[in-house]
């Protein structure tokens, strides 16, 4: 059944944009800078024509969807989890596509806080006479380009911070020995995060004490090598790193500035990019704000920060730089002379305590998987 022009059934459009949602969230992590949009096509109630945005951020996911419409787009709805872009970038704008090929109706989750869009693709397309609905499911779409928003308005990427730990919160033994705490089914779902997020982010203590090689390894999950991060104001990673010979993925350095060029020409012999950010306020460390714009200046919009205790501490400290944490706890303790995952934030009073609401619970084998948003 076709519902009269200008009358539509309020479920049939909420069960075609999450389905544009869901094919959003396949691009996550693989479109940076770009956002990771969906679009579904219909006409006369059927799917017409699906579309993402496409690995390393073009084609853009209308366009995409028009393609496998062809002519069926002609007086067809599109949804859209992110309104149509109208600027001449790299490719043109998707609405002078959606326009072209004849599309009569198009749902938008939510507007483009682009400056270059900003509402102007919505006005396109009402210009040229479609019928344009705004905020279908916009929070859920919120939710999928927070990182691309948190960067078009603030300069700073969306941080997800990981950790793994026993149930009292320690992430090795009082030697040291961390491997492994959880399981290897919660080691696969921390692979699958690394593979939704642009980069992932360690302090070089972290590379000193595992050598880890910090990649996706789930096959074809990681359309785009999962950029690996590694925070080292005092410039100690060795250019032996095991992330600089193995594994998938730029190898990026953020150190700060002063050390003597023989120190960046090693590790940028050994293939990796090296820049500097501003020291912290002891001199030791980097500045957590200034890290993260820079990452932002490059690029990324999701970082996936996976420690260590001092790197998470550094970022919980400031002031809305985590956005969401990924908390793994195996149902083990190891007590208080084991090392705990954050360093000191530090705190005196509970009324300055940050505070998570939990957006999910999971249980991968034996662990859990908790995962929380900033309250
Ligand atoms: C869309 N559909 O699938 C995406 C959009 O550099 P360009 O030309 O690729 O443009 C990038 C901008 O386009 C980006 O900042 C955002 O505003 C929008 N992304 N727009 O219509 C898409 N990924
Ligand atoms: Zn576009």
């Amino acid at each position: 059944m076709t519902a009269a022009p200008g009358t539509h059934d309020p479920l049939q459009d909420a069960a075609l944009m999450r389905a544009a949602l869901a094919l959003a969230a396949r691009g996550l992590g693989n479109t940076w800078p770009n956002p990771s949009v969906g679009c579904v096509i219909t006409r006369d109630g059927a799917v017409v024509g699906r579309g993402w945005t496409a690995p390393g951020g073009r084609p853009h996911a209308e366009t995409e969807a028009l393609k496998r419409a062809g002519h069926a787009a002609r007086g067809a709805t599109a949804y859209v989890t992110l309104e149509p872009c109208c600027h001449w970038g790299r490719t043109p704008p998707c609405t002078d596509a959606l326009i072209a090929a004849g599309v009569t109706r198009v749902v938008v989750a939510m507007r483009d806080p682009d400056p270059r869009v900003d509402g102007g693709g919505i006005e396109k397309l009402r210009a040229a006479g479609i019928e344009v609905t705004v905020g279908l499911l916009e929070a859920e779409a919120r939710a999928i380009n927070a990182g691309f928003v948190k960067v078009a308005t603030r300069n700073l990427p969306l941080v997800t911070l990981k950790l793994a730990s026993t149930l009292d919160g320690r992430i090795a033994t009082r030697t040291g020995e961390s491997q492994w705490i959880t399981g290897p089914a919660a080691r696969h779902a921390a692979h699958a995060l690394r593979g939704r997020h642009d980069a992932v982010l360690v302090g070089s203590g972290t590379v000193l004490a595992d050598d880890p090689e910090l990649s996706c390894r789930i096959p074809g999950f990681a359309r785009i090598p999962t950029v690996r991060v590694v925070a080292d104001a005092r410039l100690r990673m060795p250019a032996t790193a095991r992330m600089l010979r193995e594994g998938q993925g730029p190898v990026w350095i953020a150190t700060r500035p002063g050390h003597p060029p023989e120190a960046l020409a090693a590790l940028q012999d050994a293939g990796a990019t090296v820049f500097e950010v501003a020291p912290d306020a002891s001199g030791q460390g980097l500045d957590a704000g200034a890290l993260l714009r820079a990452l932002a200046a490059r690029g990324l919009t999701r970082i996936l920060a996976e420690g260590g205790a001092g790197l998470a501490a550094a970022l919980l400290r400031g002031e809305g730089l985590v956005d969401r944490l990924a908390w793994f706890h195996a149902p083990a303790v190891i007590g208080g002379d084991g090392r705990p995952a954050l360093d000191a934030l530090p705190l005196e009073l509970l009324s300055a305590m940050p505070r998570y609401r939990r957006t999910s619970l999971a249980q991968p084998g034996p662990d859990l998987l908790s995962e929380f948003e900033a309250a």
